[in-house]
């Protein structure tokens, strides 16, 4: 059968899947089924503690005889990081103003333009605001896209303050009736502590404008970087209070597991996935479908 999300991440799935059928067309519940299971968890990127826990769980089962053979170890493991992705849920319905952070080069400008097509193709008014400032290309970037799918933008001075702009756009936004504004932020590295500083203006100067339910921060995480966009991930975190995740450029790597470490390190639900660089490449994060496919030949 033809599976659009499989074949969209087709390296996450191939790296897995053929791995997990080998493991589980094993005839024994043994020590070297469990290794075996364990590198594999671990070369996914789905992390040390998450694999441990997980591993942990299986163990006690077979111990009490709870799971007996191979085909119950699959269907618990299935379940174990089904529930695990679903620890964390944002049932809030999409955002009134979004707010995309993350280091330089996650995605979020891409993001921007993937997110405000969706909501345009459901007939919202959106404004898109330039919130990265500080490069001239990085405006130019986000106007292309804003004139692509036919979407205002705000853009302020050239240098002005990120929080100052965005402050006007919001002005905007509430003035002229959008249903939606999206803030696309300059990238930064989480150690550069007045960058860090800047976001915290900027997210005080929004939540002067609307309260804070209407507000969400979501972080692009580039998951082709593996266990490195963990650690950043976690800094955002720390000085930012944060809504969401966006993992960006799953096309580009084979370690699907990161969802599961993601979400186990910084504790919050992944939201969208993309794909791809086309404006279609994008879609919201389904737990059971990603878990389904990767044990699902
Ligand atoms: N393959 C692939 N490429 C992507 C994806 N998302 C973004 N890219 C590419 O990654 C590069 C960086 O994307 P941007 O959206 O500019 O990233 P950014 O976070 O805004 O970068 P800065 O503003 O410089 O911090 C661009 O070449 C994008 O086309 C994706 O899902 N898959
Ligand atoms: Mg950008």
């Amino acid at each position: 059968m033809f599976n659009f999300l499989k074949n969209k991440i087709k390296k996450v799935y191939d790296n897995f899947t053929n791995k997990a059928c080998s493991i589980f067309s094993r005839d024994k519940l043994d020590e070297s089924f469990l290794k075996e299971l364990s590198v594999l968890l671990i070369s996914a990127d789905t992390g040390i503690k998450t694999t441990n826990k997980i591993l942990e769980i299986l163990k006690t089962g077979i111990q009490n005889k709870k799971i007996e053979n191979i085909e119950q170890a699959k269907a618990e493991l299935e379940k174990l990081l089904l529930a695990h992705l679903k620890q964390h849920t944002n049932t809030q319905k999409t955002p009134k103003l979004l707010l995309l952070v993350g280091i330089n080069g996650s995605g979020k400008t891409t993001f921007v333009a993937k997110f405000a097509n969706k909501l345009k193709n459901e007939d919202k008014k959106i404004l898109l605001v330039a919130g990265d400032t500080f490069r001239a290309a990085a405006v130019d970037q986000l106007l292309e896209w804003s004139k692509k799918i036919n979407v205002d933008i705000f853009i302020g001075k050239t240098n002005q303050d990120p929080a100052s702009v965005i402050f006007d756009a919001c002005k905007k936004f509430k003035e002229e009736n959008y249903d939606h504004i999206i803030i696309d932020t300059a990238g930064r590295l989480q150690t550069k502590a007045n960058l860090m500083k800047e976001l915290e203006k900027i997210r005080n100067v929004v939540g002067k404008v609307l309260p804070d339910e209407q507000i969400n921060t979501w972080l692009t995480i580039d998951s082709m970087l593996g266990q490195n966009s963990l650690s950043q991930a976690e800094i955002f975190n720390e000085s930012t209070k944060l809504d969401g995740l966006v993992l960006t450029k799953l096309d580009g790597t084979g370690k699907g597991g990161i969802v599961f470490s993601i979400t186990e390190k910084l504790q919050l639900p992944i939201l969208y996935i993309t794909y791809g660089e086309q404006l279609e490449d994008i879609k919201n994060f389904d737990a059971e479908e990603y878990v389904k496919n990767l044990f699902e030949e």
